[in-house]
């Protein structure tokens, strides 16, 4: 800095000589007292660059997903740098160290061990839940913090590692609400269920099955396809033989868009139901009308409820000239946590950050961000959505704060107690029968 004011100094009487000897000579004035010297400004704090893991799939047919969730990272990751954190005397400089994994497992693994190489802080991701699940082991067995912004299965979180967390509702809330959904709300006698066999699909559809079954539902048909099909005629005509009321479909929305186009091909007439992966902006552009009234759920708020999503969308939109597809506030939040993770451990270090992250209480974009002991979202909300006029339109929202829990919590219980009621008065009915017919039976002798 002092060089460069002296620079200045000697630049401009460098210039007023030049300008002097362009001119007549003028008198020259008297010396000025000499000022005293400013007190140097004390040097700027050391940098210490924190290096945070990337992973999601940035090639294939979900990479508008994938480049969704980074470019929520990215935002962080400059929103904190302009901030200018100090840490133990030292300015960290953020460094997003992005991964593609192509939403392969094995991929998942391999850029994992990657990352753990590079000497990353702290890792988000990675999108899919059959790419986080094997890569969590990796990152456990590395003692670096993992927290995944849109893997959804709960098993991720059921490990026992220290390292895992999750910023969005899991599929355990995600299908009781679609299950319960299809059968209540869409009046669904039958159901025929398709999911994609990868551990996200699988998953959501077997726990919409559970909770269908148990609200009243019969399953039909349970079906299933690849995570790269792109025909589903020959299971979508089976399933049309069995005319359901609804029609679920476990998988992403690069699969999602074509069926739904098959679907009204062949004239199937049931309504169609699926989870988060299929609930985008994306899957309208690649359904097209096709998409018109069928129902999708996301595992959290909407962007609009978000407590800062508003300005995040806008903000989103100015940098990357695109809209938000899903997962961006969490991958968003996912680094604030970590960044808040630091701060309190007052050190970067990953096994400090791992430490921290359990009492973690973050204000982000999407809500405060708490973790249960399994290292899984607190209050996690989960939105049903209809398309309507080419866009998502919100139905209902379940969960999301810490009095919907308790009202949830409450009705669940309420729930529970008027079953119990109900089964104590069957259960006296049956005593006071019993006993009539022994009065009867007296009496007769
Ligand atoms: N949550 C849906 C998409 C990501 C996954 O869990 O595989």
């Amino acid at each position: 800095m002092q060089t460069r004011l002296l620079s200045a100094g000697v630049f401009a009487a460098i210039a007023a000589l030049a300008l002097a000897g362009c001119g007549k000579e003028e008198p020259k004035p008297a010396p000025k007292a000499e000022a005293p010297a400013a007190p140097a400004a004390p040097p700027p704090p050391p940098e210490l660059v924190v290096k945070i893991g990337h992973v999601a799939p940035l090639t294939g047919n979900i990479a508008h997903l994938g480049k969704d969730n980074e470019n929520g990272a990215r935002l962080a990751v400059d929103d904190l740098n302009a901030m200018g954190i100090v840490v133990d005397g030292k300015k960290l400089k953020f460094e997003l160290v992005g991964e593609d994994d192509q939403a392969d497992p094995k991929t998942g693994t391999v850029v994992a061990q990657k990352l753990v190489d590079a000497k990353v802080n702290a890792v988000v991701g990675h999108l899919n839940s059959g790419t986080t699940i094997p890569a969590s082991k990796i990152y456990n067995d590395a003692g670096i913090a993992q927290i995944s912004p849109s893997a959804t299965n709960p098993t991720y979180t059921q490990q026992g590692f220290k390292t895992a967390f999750r910023v969005m509702a899991n599929d355990v809330q995600q299908g009781s609400v679609l299950g319960e959904y299809a059968a209540k709300n869409l009046k669904a006698q039958t159901i025929a269920i398709i999911d994609d066999r990868t551990a996200y699909g699988q998953g959501l559809a077997d726990e919409v099955e559970k909770a269908a079954k148990a609200a009243g539902a019969k399953i039909v048909a349970r079906e299933f396809t690849k995570n790269d099909a792109t025909d589903f005629t020959a299971i979508l005509t089976k399933i049309k033989g069995k005319k359901p009321d609804v029609i679920f479909y476990g998988g992403m929305d690069a699969q999602a868009g074509p069926m739904l186009k098959q679907i009204k091909t062949l004239g199937i007439k049931s309504k169609y139901l699926t989870g988060d992966g299929g609930c985008s902006p994306e899957l309208i552009k690649l359904a097209g009308d096709a998409a018109e009234g069928i129902y999708c759920s996301q595992a959290g708020l909407p962007l609009d409820k978000m407590p800062r999503g508003a300005d995040f969308a806008k903000r989103y939109k100015d940098k990357f000239n695109t809209d938000v597809q899903i997962y961006a506030p969490y991958s968003y939040d996912a680094v604030l946590v970590i960044a808040d993770a630091i701060k309190r451990a007052n050190s970067a270090e990953p096994a400090k950050i791992v430490a921290a992250l359990p009492a973690t209480a973050t204000d982000g974009v999407t809500g405060k961000v708490q973790f249960d002991e399994k290292g899984d979202v607190k209050n996690g909300a989960i939105t049903v959505y209809t398309v309507k006029g080419g866009k998502l339109e919100v139905l209902e929202v379940q969960g999301g704060s810490p009095m919907a829990q308790a009202v949830s919590a409450v009705k669940a219980e309420v729930k529970e107690a008027v079953k119990e009621a109900e089964k104590a008065a069957g259960d006296a009915a049956k005593a006071v029968e019993k006993e009539v017919k022994k009065v009867e039976e007296a009496v007769k002798k």
